[in-house]
């Protein structure tokens, strides 16, 4: 079993190219859960939704979140009684979030969910969120405002100023036993290129989590979501400057040295090698990581087999 933790863009494009090489059933994800949200009286998950969509071959690439080629009908005639209608669903991905919503009426929980979902659509991978608890990533603004990370990223498209993030609902949320059991049976757990202060910080402050990392470091490793001084897409520089963190794949192995063993940044920061090396005693592998189609991902899904599949035989023997 390979484990990655996720948000939902990077990480997902990385995991299409494990998917070239090894089956779904060998491929878990912990997925971020505080991108959640309620909205027009339905829980939407947007995280673990795309990882449904790319696993049930449903997703929307171009976007990364959504159907491919669904309509917005619904949503569009709800504009006729509904004010507050920034948050776009579409009608065939509505379907979805009428079952998830119907079944925790019914009492059930995300990891049960999710199953059932996964298993009605054909998906042999285990997407398990975080949490079964609602958490949720609040965003404070310079004005003082207090908003949800979807109101910030969507309604605002992340483009009002901001000074604090924090995630609602973390101290009291339990994770869910299948994720010990899951990180238990795997030979790598990958965290992915995915925005480290509001896709896998939420993860990581599950104690539970964090710990079993630091235990395993061996066996875990990093891939940087950051080339040269940019992120690829999304508010990953905003929201790293918030938190007084240089944009930069040092920074990204500052992060994690104490949870990760390897590291692998991108070509062209090659000149980081040593001094990531010296700063954090990690190790650091040199790679293509800006996915620009799938047999990019590929290639690196198999060095990252190669080499951690490797390390960790010889540290058995
Ligand atoms: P979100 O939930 O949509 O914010 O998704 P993620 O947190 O998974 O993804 C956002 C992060 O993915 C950003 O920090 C991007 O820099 C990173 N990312 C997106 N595409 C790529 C890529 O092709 N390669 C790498 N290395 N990172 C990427
Ligand atoms: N992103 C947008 O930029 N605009 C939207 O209207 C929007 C709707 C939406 C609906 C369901 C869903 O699962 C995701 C959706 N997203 C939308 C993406 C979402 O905001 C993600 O980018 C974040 O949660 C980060 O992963």
């Amino acid at each position: 079993m390979i484990t990655f933790l996720s948000g939902g863009t990077g990480t997902p494009k990385l995991i299409q190219g494990f998917r070239k090489i090894i089956d779904d059933s060998d491929i878990a994800v912990i997925a971020n859960s505080a991108d959640d949200i309620w909205m027009y009286g339905l829980y939407i998950s947007p995280d673990i939704d795309t990882l449904i969509y790319l696993f049930s071959g449903f997703l929307d690439e171009d976007k990364h979140w959504g159907i491919k080629e669904d309509s917005f009908h619904t949503i569009e005639f709800l504009r006729k009684f509904e004010k507050n209608t920034w948050f776009n669903l579409g009608d065939k991905d509505l379907g979805l979030h009428l079952f998830r919503t119907k079944k925790m009426g019914e009492g059930y929980n995300q990891c049960e969910i999710i199953r059932e979902i996964s298993k009605k659509l054909g998906i042999r991978a285990t997407i398990l969120p975080s949490t079964n608890s609602h958490i949720e990533t609040r965003i404070i603004t310079t004005n003082d405002e207090d908003i949800h990370f979807q109101e910030f990223w969507v309604k605002h498209r992340g483009e009002i100023a901001i000074k604090k993030v924090y995630f609602k609902g973390i101290e009291s949320a339990k994770i869910p036993a299948e994720i010990i059991q899951t990180l238990e049976k795997s030979k790598l757990v990958i965290v992915g290129p995915s925005n480290p202060i509001t896709s896998i910080k939420p993860i990581l402050e599950l104690r539970e989590i964090r710990r079993w990392m630091e235990k395993n470091r061996e066996k875990c490793w990093v891939i940087s979501p950051i080339i040269g001084s940019k992120p690829i897409s999304g508010p990953t520089s905003k929201l790293m400057t918030i938190e007084n963190l240089e944009t930069s794949s040092i920074e990204i192995a500052r992060i994690y040295e104490k949870l990760c063993k390897t590291i692998v940044i991108d070509v062209s920061d090659k000149n980081l090698q040593e001094t990531i090396k010296e700063e954090t005693n990690m190790n650091v592998i040199v790679e293509d990581i800006l996915f620009k189609d799938v047999k990019i991902a590929e290639n690196l899904a198999r060095t990252v087999l190669d080499k951690g599949l490797n390390d960790a035989m010889n540290s058995k023997s």
